[in-house]
């Protein structure tokens, strides 16, 4: 397991393998549905770990548009609160689906910092059900990000990836951003064996 991490300006953009209904930050990122109904993946552990009162939110608000976010309290979770977000379903990539996965993180981090969030844990948005190409969500995730958060005043945006594949797809992504590829404790983790 590695942690890979950079600092923009007041903000250490992070990478975690992980589960991210575990994080104590001020705000966890879910990938939700349109409709707020729950479901699997993410929002499934979100919902079980966190007790039916974020559902009972979710039911209030009714919904929210693809490349948009909600919050709602956190429940019984570590974090304070929970920023739902909607991202695209993959349909091939000609359908806008960039544009709006690149929403769902501006908006998440938008919606985060008016309610005084200072850290904020995101998910791989799309890259489960919804089907996105893992690479191509993490691209998006990274320069979407590290181009918003440092000027919201953001101290921490962590990606917490639930596979070690995941992380180093993000790692790869971060690195390409960095612009030096590296090999030392730094840089991406070898797999043992
Ligand atoms: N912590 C961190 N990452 C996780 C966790 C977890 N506990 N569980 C899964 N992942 P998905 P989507 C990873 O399917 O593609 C739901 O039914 C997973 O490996 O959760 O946006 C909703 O209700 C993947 O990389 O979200 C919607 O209907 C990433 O999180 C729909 O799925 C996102 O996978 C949303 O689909």
């Amino acid at each position: 397991m590695g942690t890979h991490e950079i600092t923009i300006g007041p903000t250490r953009i992070t990478l975690v393998q992980g589960d991210i209904t575990t994080q104590t930050v001020d705000a966890i990122v879910n990938a939700a549905n349109s409709a707020l109904r729950g479901g699997g993946g993410v929002d499934g552990a979100i919902h079980r770990a966190g007790g039916p009162a974020i559902m009972a939110e979710c039911r209030m608000i009714g919904g929210c548009p693809t490349g948009q976010a909600v919050r709602t309290t956190a429940g019984n979770l570590p974090a304070k609160h929970v920023i739902h977000a909607v991202g695209p379903i993959w349909q091939g990539g000609q359908r806008g689906e960039p544009a709006l996965l690149a929403s769902a993180y501006r908006s998440s981090l938008a919606v985060a910092t008016a309610h005084w969030a200072k850290t904020v844990a995101f998910p791989s948005i799309s890259a489960g059900a919804y089907g996105y190409p893992i690479d191509q969500a993490a691209e998006i995730a990274i320069q979407t990000v590290l181009a918003e958060a440092p000027g919201l005043g953001l101290a921490e945006a962590r990606f917490v990836l639930f596979s070690a594949a995941d992380l180093q797809t993000y790692a790869a992504s971060l690195e390409r951003v960095r612009g030096r590829p590296r090999g030392d404790a730094a840089g991406p983790a070898k797999t043992p064996g």
